[in-house]
């Protein structure tokens, strides 16, 4: 399998973040994509290949184009108005609150144009966050162009970010921009697999009403995890996207059994939905050992979730979204995919 890589990730780094009352360095850092690469080589999984240039316009088909507009303005003007460290959101427009008047000032309009204040922005990140979209969409390519299946080695990652918000460390929705994408080059049904510990809130939000794009969540149970405020089982989709989305919240401590029973029932949903091609957001913070999340999964089982993707025998994009367990992340990422190639 061919790996799209590249190094401008690493400039979104020595960002910070608040949990649990304090300030702290943030999980979702460049190590993270150093030791899957470091893996895909030790593993000798394909070549590693960099990323074409592509222009914004496949971001503006799922994203509202004055969010793409803004992006790369972040940090320009947060350095305009004097500032150093990292650009966090510290005020949204919540219930009781104007969030259809687009406001002034970097302050405002970061909290308009997100829903936490876990996308943060150092000097590189908006290089990181283009090259990440360029990585998806080149490996998107390869798909179409006959490889059965491509890992876009993505950092930062997407499934946090909607239409027209970033958050919980997500910018571009990679994985909905390359489904999108597959859409617009000959694809008449994609399914979205969403295996990341945490609910892809923005994938889903991006195709809730469309039933051209069928979504597949799998994680924690907002009731008591992050992201909070979507991602339960009563989320069907609406509109023309009724039946084209679902959930499989879990508790906190789910292992293995559970998380495949899961898996089971959403590819034999994904199997009768019979897409053309199969997107994977790939997340690996379901491990028992990573350091935000609460499921058990073990090294061991990630292989195995490669295998039951497989025998969908469908042409297959992964897009590597969460995973914070640093020493493991490569491991455990690159064995869904050995897994995937059985071997
Ligand atoms: C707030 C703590 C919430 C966000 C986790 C996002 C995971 C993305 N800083 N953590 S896969
Ligand atoms: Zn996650």
């Amino acid at each position: 399998m061919k790996t799209v890589f590249s190094p401008l990730h690493a400039g979104h780094s020595g960002n910070v973040e608040l949990i649990a009352g304090a300030i702290v360095p943030a999980f979702e850092k460049p190590s993270r994509a150093e030791f899957i690469r470091a893996r895909v080589e030790s593993e000798k999984l394909g070549p590693i290949l960099p990323p074409e240039i592509h222009d914004l316009a496949a971001a503006r088909k799922v994203h509202a184009s004055d969010y793409i507009d803004f992006l790369p303005t972040v940090w320009p003007l947060w350095e305009a108005s004097g500032r150093s460290g990292s650009a966090i959101p510290f005020t949204w427009p919540t219930r009781g609150l104007r969030g259809d008047v687009r406001p002034n000032g970097i302050d405002a309009l970061l909290g308009f144009y997100s829903f936490d204040g876990g996308a943060t922005f150092v000097k590189g990140t908006w290089d990181a966050i283009k090259s990440s979209y360029d990585v998806a969409l080149t490996a998107a390519a390869l798909v179409k162009a006959g490889e059965p299946s491509a890992f876009a080695l993505c950092r930062p990652p997407g499934h946090h970010a909607g239409a027209a918000f970033m958050g919980g460390y997500c910018f571009i929705n990679n994985a909905a921009v390359a489904a999108q994408w597959f859409r617009d080059h000959g694809a008449g049904r994609v399914s979205i697999l969403d295996v990341d510990y945490h609910h892809g809130n923005g994938t889903q939000e991006i195709f809730y009403r469309r039933g051209d794009v069928q979504v597949l969540n799998l994680h924690g149970d907002p009731m008591t995890e992050y992201p909070f405020f979507l991602g339960h089982a009563d989320e069907r989709g609406e509109g023309d996207g009724e039946g084209f989305n679902d959930n499989y919240p879990m508790p906190f401590g789910t292992g293995w059994d559970a998380w495949n029973a899961s898996l089971e029932d959403a590819c034999t949903r994904l199997s009768a939905y019979a897409p053309d091609v199969v997107v994977v957001s790939l997340g690996v913070d379901t491990f028992e050992k990573d350091p935000i999340s609460q499921f058990k999964l073990k090294t061991g089982d990630y292989p195995r979730i490669g295998r039951r993707i497989a025998r969908l025998g469908l042409p297959t994009l992964f897009v590597m979204e969460g995973g914070y367990a640093v020493e493991e992340i490569g491991i455990n990422a690159v064995g869904v995919l050995t897994g995937f190639e059985d071997r």
